[in-house]
């Protein structure tokens, strides 16, 4: 579909496609600067100065007792499942990216998905509890903090307690979110965020680990591995997921812009929330269960009855736009190869999961863009929706 024939008019609103995704570039000088000390210390990578002040100032930022960064969250994921010895069954949600699950398949583990609170998004205490009693083989929990929000970490802490489980919360999108005065990353067994350049704290890739407890913390800095510079532990098998000097540079300046980078993004956030708020059908989700979020997405659900189109067709009119919305997650793990041997059974358990896989979109928010910038996005919105009698009819239901 091209804009003309949405809006009738020449060429779309935005001149070169805007991706979702944070996408933090220091300044040139900034960078250019940390470059040149890696070049005059010619040190690239193992347990270098710049990575071991970017653990360092995670671990006071966050208020943890172990910061240890990684070539990827999705590695960080596997280490923790690995360093915990879980090679049973782990229960996850199935709306999360798919390397949640990856991660537990990596180490010999099956998975078991779980449903989410309809109005969170986040793993449903109550399910958890259902899921524990129909599958008593359960080894581990593995929760989801999402879009900027929290999963109710109170009661699952509960839950993992009375059943003597390992709580592990994929932290992946909440960086710099706060439970009322704790970080998150401080309230599982192991947490792990991820850096990638599309998440609010940018390595241009990475992820990091934080625990506090010093045992595990050993084993994960063992597999990781840095050679020569960890003491021998177990020998647990051993992977290479160091973070090279390069992104922990990134890194650093990532985390001194952090307190505005999250600033812009609550203005960015607030400017979605006023430009949709008159808009019949479409719901932006609020960040849940934390005092401070990030704010780094923009997540919104549709109604494809109230709206007048499905979420797909919405999509393609923001892409003939320019605007590179995304169905964040599709189509749910449990549909996805490799996880959908009991898909039929598992879309009945699932089905508020079923439900936001065809109802959600994230649109762009991060360093690309501005409030104007938001303003067209919601008129497109709008004018979609205004509209959406004459072009459901011209654009397929389906992606
Ligand atoms: N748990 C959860 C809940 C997660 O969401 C993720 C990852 C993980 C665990 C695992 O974290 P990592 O192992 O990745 O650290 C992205 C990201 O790769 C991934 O980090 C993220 N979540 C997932 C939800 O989305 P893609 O393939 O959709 O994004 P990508 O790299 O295509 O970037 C989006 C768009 O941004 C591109 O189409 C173009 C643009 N872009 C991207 C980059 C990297 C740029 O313009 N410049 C860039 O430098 O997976």
């Amino acid at each position: 579909m091209t804009s003309s024939r949405a809006f009738d008019k020449s060429g779309p609103a935005f001149q070169s496609p805007l991706p979702v995704g944070q996408l933090y570039f220091p300044s040139w000088d900034r960078y250019e600067a940390a470059m040149r000390g890696i070049f005059e210390r010619q040190y690239y990578n193992n347990d270098g100065p710049l990575l071991q002040d970017f653990e360092s100032r995670l671990r006071d930022t966050l208020g943890v007792k172990h910061a240890i960064c990684t070539g990827n969250a999705t590695f960080g994921l596997m280490m923790v499942i690995e360093a915990l010895g879980i090679k049973g069954s782990v229960l996850m949600p199935s709306f999360t990216f798919i390397s949640t699950a990856q991660s537990v398949i990596w180490c010999g583990g099956k998975v078991i998905f779980c449903d989410v609170d309809s109005r969170t998004h986040h793993l449903c205490p109550s399910k958890v509890e259902e899921a524990l009693s129909e599958y008593p083989e359960i080894e581990a929990i593995v929760a989801v903090n999402l879009w900027g929000g929290a999963a109710d970490i109170a009661a699952l802490k509960c839950i993992a307690k009375a059943h003597g489980l390992p709580l592990v919360f994929d932290s992946a999108h909440a960086f710099g979110c706060m439970v009322q005065d704790s970080s998150i990353g401080t309230f599982g067994v192991a947490e792990v965020f991820s850096f990638h350049a599309t998440k609010v704290l940018s390595a241009t890739e990475g992820g990091c680990v934080t625990t506090n407890d010093d045992a595990l913390a050993a084993r994960i800095r063992g597999m990781r591995p840095s050679y020569g510079s960890a003491p021998t532990v177990e020998p647990f098998r051993v992977l290479n997921s160091r973070m090279s000097e390069a992104q922990a540079a990134v890194g650093l300046l990532s985390l001194e812009d952090f307190s505005v980078i999250q600033m812009r993004n609550k203005s960015l956030y607030d400017a979605y929330g006023s430009g949709l708020s008159g808009v019949q059908g479409i719901k932006l989700l609020s960040p849940s269960n934390v005092s401070k979020s990030n704010y780094s997405y923009a997540v919104c659900e549709l109604d494809e009855v109230a709206f007048g189109m499905t979420r797909d067709q919405l999509l393609q009119v923001l892409e003939a736009e320019n605007v590179i919305a995304r169905r964040y997650f599709y189509p749910g793990i449990h549909r996805s190869a490799g996880f959908d041997h009991n898909s039929h059974l598992d879309s009945e358990r699932l089905s508020v999961t079923e439900k936001l896989c065809s109802s959600c979109l994230q649109l762009p928010l991060g360093a690309r863009l501005d409030i104007a910038d938001v303003v067209r996005i919601t008129d497109i919105i709008a004018r979609a929706q205004s509209a959406s009698g004459k072009l459901a009819s011209l654009i397929p239901r389906r992606c």
